[in-house]
């Protein structure tokens, strides 16, 4: 095994023991703010300083090991350590235990770097728990939203909380903001969680936009009844209006070249057998790389349910959630990703993410750039996401050499 391949295979050990740390028995879940997050984050601290960073935490908890003297410009590398329910294990972590491997490999040679280097285990990506995504990278780029720190999770838990549970000073997110003045770019390596690699033979891909994303919050409200007594005409049911929605969503999105949108989360209220449901609120997940796309796509889906809920009866409520631009990544950096993937022996296959990642939010402070690792099958958020080991020193190779060409 070669000496990167090494390096490679302690990646992957150590993305089986952070898998370890779960919400959940027999399944990774891991949202932020929660025990599991904790301990995960404080393995990658001991993994941080064992590659000879110096470990902090900031005001939301996000891990960060630095390596070079303050007076210095800084490359941020990471990804973040939260995971969506039932995850894979590679989502986020392995971006982070890359940057982590690629500073042991580069030891001695981090010194004649002409910047410094921070790796950032982003301690929220996902937003599974609040419904917003980025809250991590968001107070690291200055655009954490001070009013979402009431919102609640399932178990009425507000956003204020959580952070102080978890160590973090809700009063001091806004100020964590990193100035863009000290930083030269962000750099991300993450799985491809599609299937472009594997279908073009490529152990990697270079980045070249990240899709922008809208997320709702939809319900439909109609009457709670007996489901023996209410004629089929008479119903005002808000689960027959949701699906008819649901469908909708299916068909509108087909009918858009490019165009994603999913309903991932569905409550069904009161939710017994035998009552007519009154109350159904289920999340909406709308994506395209054009910015006008997507925001036209939202609107005529939000058209459609106002008018399925109309010849239904029931009452609509529509939230946005967060809306996040689409991102073009920095084409400096970019050049330099694929200059390094060439060097390290590998085509240079150039592709858009339809995923979101912490990228799109470092983009507001720093130029970016992202090398996308192949995963088979292209299944993600799925316990079925996986990487070889030849994939992973594939990127730990590139991503050295990208930190050796970066002036
Ligand atoms: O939803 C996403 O694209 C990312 O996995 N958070
Ligand atoms: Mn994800
Ligand atoms: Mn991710």
């Amino acid at each position: 095994m070669s000496y990167t391949e090494s390096h490679a295979a302690a990646v992957l050990e150590r993305c089986d023991e952070l898998a370890a740390f779960s919400e959940e028995e027999g399944r990774l879940t891991r949202r932020f703010g929660t025990p599991a997050l904790r301990q995960a984050g404080e393995a990658v601290r001991s993994w941080m300083e064992s590659a000879g960073l110096s470990v902090g935490r900031d005001a939301i908890g996000n891990v960060i090991g630095r390596f070079g003297d303050r007076s210095r410009r800084t490359l941020l590398i990471g990804s973040h350590l939260d995971t969506v329910r039932d995850a894979g294990r590679y989502d986020g972590m392995l971006g982070v235990l890359v940057a982590i491997a690629c500073m042991e490999r580069l030891r001695a040679e981090a010194r004649s770097l002409p910047y410094a280097v921070e790796v950032i285990a982003f301690a929220d990506e996902e937003g599974v728990r609040f419904g917003t995504g980025y809250l991590g990278s968001s107070v690291v780029a200055g655009r954490f939203d001070p009013s979402a720190l009431e919102l609640r999770d399932s178990a009425g838990v507000t956003l204020a909380d959580a952070v102080r549970a978890f160590g973090g000073d809700p009063d001091r997110l806004t100020d964590a903001r990193r100035d863009p003045g000290d930083l030269i770019g962000y750099y991300e390596v993450h799985i491809e969680q599609g299937p472009v690699l594997e279908a073009g033979d490529a152990p990697l891909g270079v980045v070249g936009a990240i899709s922008g994303q809208s997320r709702a919050r939809v319900t439909f409200t109609g009457q709670a009844g007996h489901a023996g007594t209410v004629p089929m005409a008479l119903r005002r049911d808000a689960l027959s209006a949701a699906a008819h929605f649901v469908r909708a969503v299916e068909e509108v999105a087909h009918g858009q070249e490019g165009a994603v949108a999913t309903v991932g989360e569905l409550e069904v209220e009161p939710g017994a057998s035998n009552v007519i449901p009154g109350r159904v609120a289920l999340s909406l997940d709308v994506r395209h790389t054009a910015d006008l796309v997507r925001r036209s796509l939202t609107e005529r889906l939000h058209e459609r349910a106002g008018a399925i809920a109309g010849t239904r009866g029931v009452a609509l409520g529509w939230e946005v959630v967060q809306e996040v631009e689409a991102v073009r990544c920095s084409q400096e950096l970019t050049e330099l990703v694929s200059a390094a993937v060439a060097a390290a022996g590998h085509p240079v296959l150039r592709l858009a993410s339809g995923a979101g990642h912490d990228a799109a939010m470092l983009s507001i402070i720093a130029p970016v750039a992202m090398l996308f690792v192949r995963c088979a099958g292209g299944i993600s958020h799925n316990p079925a996401e996986s990487v070889t080991v030849e994939d992973v020193a594939a990127a730990i190779e590139a991503s050295s050499r990208f930190l050796k060409l970066l002036r």
